[in-house]
This record gives C-alpha cells, structure tokens and sequence, in this order.
C-alpha cells in the first residue's frame, strides 16, 4: 500500500485518471465516474435533507427514511443517465428496474443507496454501496462481479473501488473532486479488533466462543453500528474482523447478499482479506432473490477461516 504524498508522482490523480491506468473499458470508466459525480448530491441531501420518514416502506418492509428515498432517486436517475445500464436493483426498490432492454456492452447495478440512514440523525458516518456486474443477469455469484465501491460520508468522504485489480481510496478535495489517497490497500492474515453486529444475548454459543476467542486473544471492540464506516476502518488499518452472524430469531442474520455483503467481500478478497457466511466463500452463494440475506464474517482471512472453524466445532 502505498499514500500519495506531496511531491510524489502519484498525488493529485483524479478517479477518471486512476481508472484509464486499470486497462478497463470506457463503459466501466464512465459508470463508475457517474456514480462518483451521484454521490456529490447525496452528500448535500446527507448534510442538508429532511430527518424524517417518507411515509414509505421498502423491499424488506421497513420504514423508509426521507434520505433512503432521495438518496436513491439520486442515484437511480443517475444510473439511466449514463445510458450504460441495462438493469437496475436498490435496496429501496421492490424489484429490478430495466433501463435498458439490450444488455450488449452494458452493466447491471445493486446498490444500497444510504447504508446505515438512521445514524444520520445522531451524526454519524454512513454510506453508499455498490456491485456492479456486466450484462443483465443480477442474480448471479459475487464472484462474477466486474467491480464493486463504496462512499463514505464521513468527517470527510472517500470513495473506495476495484474492478479486480486491488483496492484502491480517493478523498474528496475542496473542489468536490475525488483525488488518489492510498492505492493497492493490502489486509494483513490477522488482526486485534473486532466488529460484532446484533444482539449478543442472540448468539449461538459457537459465535459466543469465537467472540470470547478474540476478546482473550486482546481484539478490541469497534462497531460503529454503520455496516460502511466500520468496513472502511477494518480496510483502511488493514486488519480486523467484522461479523454479523445468525441470531436466535434471524437465522439468515440482517445485512442483504446482493445490496450490502457481494461489494464489500469484493472489496476484501481483492486487498487480500476474505468473507465466509460460516459455510462458504459470501462471492459463491447463488443468489434466490433480492432480497436474501446471510450471516457474514468479513475481513482478515486468517480470523474468518477461525470464525469457521468454531462455527463448525472445529475449533
Ligand atoms: P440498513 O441498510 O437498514 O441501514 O441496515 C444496515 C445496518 O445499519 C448496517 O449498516 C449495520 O452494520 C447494521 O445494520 C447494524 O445493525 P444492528 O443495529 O442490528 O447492530
């Protein structure tokens, strides 16, 4: 990993610039750029917007937050805007929005739009999330994902990406632009935090185990309660294990396979780290439906294949 320092070649290099250099084609390039110049709006709809609720529910029949809806409207126009997509899923949306019937040179996009929107409200960071795959097929493995990014709106805002060659940190600058900030992020095997989702009294024994596993072991607690903020300091440190597993009463967990986890353990397998859902890999599960969920356990690979293990009593 290496940080762009003043005088350095590698400072001041614009998104548009770094992703000519991944040999990717302009469809991809340009995709990823609109998202980026999307994410300029959700900002001040996070800064600025209404508090409230819509009045409306989504996919998994919550309550929708003002902010869900706008900052999902932001980015869907945005999308079509492009004229690279052909479909569309968000986990504000009941169901796949085709934008375009052809699918020939296009993308297929799943996006989360506000992960976290609730933590708006006291002040904390939040996110944007999103898979990208190429064709119309969104219901295939992450696995064949052409690339996945996230935005962190955050004390300042970055925006983190591969397309399957490393990972790589932009920060916004003064003029609303994203320049290189750390280029090829690397995990370490293991590490000393721990991000535990849910309801601890819920946990199975195993997962029980594995958390008193690293609490012995001298891992410290960081959960921010933002699935985004607490990937990013996880990514960013290099190390660290983010879990949220089955609960008593939520055997497939609460974070959505296609919207939250396929990104983010793109994410992580391509920095070295990896993502299990305590059975297998989170980028081989085929997906049923929209609106699957699954336990995750994401981060270091020496500290997810440990989860596995105590969750297969092998440990
Ligand atoms: P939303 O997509 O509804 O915002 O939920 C996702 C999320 O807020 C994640 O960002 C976070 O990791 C998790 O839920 C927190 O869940 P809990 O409050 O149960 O620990």
């Amino acid at each position: 990993m290496s940080y762009s320092e003043p005088g350095k070649t590698r400072f001041q290099i614009d998104l548009r610039r770094h992703l000519r250099e991944q040999g990717i084609c302009d469809n991809l390039i340009h995709l990823i750029c609109e998202i980026a110049e999307a994410s300029k709006y959700v900002i001040n709809a996070v800064r600025t917007g209404d508090l409230g609720v819509a009045g409306t529910s989504n996919l998994y029949g919550e309550e929708q937050l003002a902010l869900d809806v706008l900052s999902d409207r932001i980015l869907r126009k945005r999308l079509i805007h492009s004229g690279v997509v052909c479909c569309i899923a968000s986990e504000e949306m009941d169901e796949i929005f085709t934008a375009q019937a052809t699918a020939d040179g296009l993308y297929s996009v799943a996006y989360d739009p506000l992960d976290g929107s609730s933590l708006v409200d006291v002040n904390l960071a939040v996110g944007t999330i999103v898979g990208i795959y190429q064709g119309n097929d969104l219901l295939q493995p992450g696995r064949r994902m052409v690339g996945a990014m996230y935005i962190l709106y955050g004390p300042r805002v970055s925006l983190v990406y591969s397309v399957g060659k490393g990972v790589h940190e932009f920060t916004m600058n003064q003029l609303m632009e994203y320049t290189l900030t750390r280029e090829n992020v690397q995990m370490k095997p293991s590490g000393d935090m721990h991000s535990p989702g849910g309801l601890r009294k819920k946990y199975s024994d195993e997962n029980e185990r594995f958390v008193r596993y690293l609490e012995d072991r001298g891992s410290k607690l960081r959960y921010s309660g933002g699935f985004v903020p607490d990937i990013n300091q996880i990514l960013m440190k290099g190390k660290g294990l983010f879990m949220y597993p089955a609960l008593k009463d939520a055997p497939d967990g609460k974070l959505r396979l296609l919207f939250e986890l396929n990104p983010m353990a793109f994410l992580l397998e391509q920095a070295g780290g990896a993502a299990t859902n305590g059975d297998m890999p989170i980028l081989d599960i085929v997906p049923e439906g929209l609106d699957q969920r699954a336990p995750v356990y994401i981060g270091c690979r020496e500290d997810v294949a440990k989860a596995a293990e105590f969750l297969n009593g092998t440990c």
